[in-house]
């Protein structure tokens, strides 16, 4: 039989090998709840009717207005970045969706909400405002064959307002993208 000599530790080299194997299952098991909670969050989250907005996660659209950059990240945050360099700014993170009623005057190339009930992705608790609340931002969404951030406001100060198409905001949740009958 092999003698099990001590360590420099005074371990037992099989006690120290049941110690290392303790750790990495406990380092195993942390990671693993990590995921479960970063999962069972998500499951939580309101991805909208139909869990239309999951297949926007991740993605971004942004333009530009003035001396910034403004982006969305669907379900995440937006974004006010300086083209001078300074830095960005958060907009809000997102919190829920909404609905509103948009009366704006239709436009000749439809990148616009007109006028009905319209689907509005609240982003809150963004970077303070300086002597003000902190920034925040509506994201009012209407039907559209691809997704583009039309404009952005500033309605009040750090109170932001974007217009955005996307065929997530279509009727047919089912199938986005496919125009109602009576819109084609
Ligand atoms: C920056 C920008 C503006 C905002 C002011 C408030 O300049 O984020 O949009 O109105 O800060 O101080």
């Amino acid at each position: 039989m092999l003698a099990d000599n001590p360590t420099s530790s005074g371990e037992t080299r099989l006690v120290a090998a049941a110690r290392g194997a303790l750790e990495a299952a406990k380092n195993d098991f942390t990671s693993k709840t990590t995921a479960l909670e970063t999962e069972e969050k998500d499951l939580a989250k309101d991805y909208g009717p139909d869990d239309i907005f999951r297949a926007l996660k991740g993605k971004c659209t942004s333009t530009e207005v003035g001396e910034y950059e403004y982006e969305l990240c669907w379900l995440d945050r937006t974004t006010q970045k300086s083209k001078k360099g300074h830095g960005h700014t958060g907009m809000g993170n997102f919190v829920r969706i909404d609905r509103e009623v948009s009366d704006d005057e239709e436009r000749p190339d439809g990148k616009g909400l007109g006028k009905g009930q319209r689907m509005v992705l609240r982003y809150e608790n963004g970077q303070g405002c300086w002597n003000g609340p902190n920034r925040r931002t509506d994201v009012w969404l209407a039907c559209a064959e691809k997704d583009e951030l039309w404009r952005v406001s500033e309605s009040e100060k750090c109170v932001y307002r974007m217009e955005v198409g996307t065929p997530a905001a279509c009727e047919d949740a089912n199938e986005p993208g496919v125009k109602t009958k009576d819109e084609l």
